[in-house]
This record gives C-alpha cells, sequence and structure tokens, in this order.
C-alpha cells in the first residue's frame, strides 16, 4: 500500500489498537452500560472507552489538532486548520445488538477539507483507507467505485430517518421515489461509515441520507473520492454545520440518482 503521510500511520495504528478491546466488548455486549442521548439514539461504555483511546493516540502524536468527535464533541476549538473527525463506532445500533457490522471512522482535515482518512471494520477485518492523491485501498488492494452506467440496475443503500427528524415524510417519500427506479430493493445496513466505503469497493453504486453527522461520513469523503466516486453535499448553505445531506455515487448514476432527491435545507 502506498500511503505514507504521518497522519494515515497514525490513525491507521489508533484503529489497530483500539480494535482489540471493541472486539472483546462485542463479545460481552450484555456487560456493556448503555445510556441515552436521546429518543432511539444510544451511546455505550464501549463508545465512549473507544473514543478516549484513540483521542489519547492522536494527542500523543499531534497534542494541538482540533478534534471533532461524536461523543466527547470538540476539542482544541480554536485550531480549524488541522483536525481529527472521529466516530469510536459507527452503527452503535447494530453493536449493541449482536450485528457484526459497524466501524471505527476517523479522517484528517487540513484548511476544511479531508486529506486521509480510514473506516475500519474490525469484525471482519476490513480496514478502508485513502489519502489523497495516492489511491484508496481496502486492506492491500487498491479498490474502485463500479461502473454501473444506469440506476434501474444499481444497489442502492439508504439511512435514516432518525425519530427527532422534522422530516420523515420527505425522506421517506424519497425512499418511495428511488424504489421506483431500481430493480433490487433499496438496503439499510445501518453504518453510514460503511455505506460509503462499500460505495467506494463496488459493492453498492450509490448512497444518500439526509441529516447525517460529519463524524459518520468525514472519512467516507477522501475514500470514495480516491476510490474515483462522486460525493454530493446538497444545499448546505452553512459549511461549518456538523449536519450533512449527502449524495455518494459512482460518479455515473449521480445525476439520476440526484434528480430523485428532494432538495431542501436542512438547517
Ligand atoms: C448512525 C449511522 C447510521 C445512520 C444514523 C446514525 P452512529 O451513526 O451510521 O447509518 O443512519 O443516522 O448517525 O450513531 O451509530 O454512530
Amino acid at each position: 500500500m502506498r500511503l505514507n503521510s504521518p497522519q494515515i500511520n497514525i490513525i491507521t495504528r489508533a484503529c489497530n489498537k483500539a480494535s482489540r478491546s471493541l472486539i472483546r466488548d462485542f463479545g460481552e455486549i450484555e456487560n456493556l452500560q448503555v445510556s441515552s442521548k436521546g429518543p432511539g439514539d444510544f451511546v455505550t461504555s464501549a463508545d465512549k472507552r473507544t473514543e478516549k483511546f484513540i483521542i489519547n493516540e492522536l494527542q500523543k502524536a499531534y497534542p494541538e489538532y482540533g478534534i471533532i468527535t461524536e461523543e466527547s464533541g470538540i476539542l482544541n476549538k480554536d485550531n480549524t486548520k488541522n483536525r481529527w473527525i472521529i466516530d469510536p463506532i459507527d452503527g452503535t445500533m447494530n453493536f449493541l445488538n449482536g450485528i457484526p457490522h459497524f466501524a471505527i471512522s476517523i479522517g484528517y482535515e487540513e484548511d476544511n477539507e479531508i486529506k486521509c482518512g480510514v473506516i475500519f471494520d474490525p469484525i471482519k477485518n476490513e480496514m478502508f483507507c485513502a489519502e489523497k492523491g495516492n489511491g484508496a485501498y481496502l486492506n492491500n488492494s487498491r479498490i474502485r467505485v463500479s461502473n454501473k452506467k444506469k440506476l434501474i440496475n444499481a444497489l442502492i443503500v439508504t439511512g435514516g430517518p432518525k425519530h427527532s427528524s422534522k422530516i420523515k415524510e420527505e425522506i421517506f417519500s424519497e425512499f418511495i421515489e428511488v424504489s421506483k427506479k431500481v430493480h433490487a430493493p433499496i438496503r439499510k445496513f445501518g453504518s453510514a461509515a460503511l455505506d460509503v466505503a462499500y460505495v467506494a469497493c463496488g459493492r453498492f453504486d450509490g448512497y444518500w441520507q439526509k441529516e447525517i453527522n460529519y463524524w459518520d461520513i468525514a472519512a467516507g469523503i477522501i475514500i470514495l473520492k480516491e476510490a474515483g466516486g462522486f460525493i454530493d453535499f446538497f444545499e448546505q448553505d452553512n459549511k461549518a454545520s456538523l449536519k450533512r445531506n449527502i449524495l455518494a455515487s459512482n460518479s455515473n448514476i449521480h445525476d439520476e440518482l440526484g434528480g430523485l432527491i428532494i432538495k431542501k435545507n436542512i438547517e
């Protein structure tokens, strides 16, 4: 693999180390403490412990970098030039229910652009990673998006809406519109990070989701781009917002899929 920035090395190492206790926790879910962040939104002691461990590893190398995390919020707020974006467990609901489909996601952002990132599924031992200009990989193999040309033949994945969403009708009507245009039923796997990674390696052809959190998809941005895909944060007026509407695809079907999504602001 030809990814060699200090940041990608640090992230990769942090993911590998953090995954050991995560795998152990997954085998003993019944012992985990679970608390609720809101209706239908849970956090486990495994999320918190993994996040703490990752922050510690990253701070050993670059104590001054900013950090945006799912569980601890924003650290080193003033540094907006160099930032780590961390989701310790993307797919917490899967994790909590013993479904082996979740991932650690860490992206590195410089001057508001994601430069490298890793999405690591510790159960399947699949590490997706990429660095700007140097390609995207799944473990040691280079990955590329699919080359499906027509939406009708595409396998599409989506997520949401959350219980708290105020635009549920809109999200469900998009779901109906997209289902009318594809042969295969739309998938919902419950981990946005892995959804994007799967588009990057050609398992899915497209993914969209409204009101997604930045930490869920930050690493996926560079992985998808380096795999030849196209990513669009439509109707995103407020660039500083941590909520995004995302449309990610193999490029070929982008316009066709985008045409079915209701374009309205999320702010
Ligand atoms: C979850 C996602 C899931 C998405 C939810 C949520 P969490 O992340 O990855 O696919 O539909 O909106 O954000 O909370 O498990 O890290």
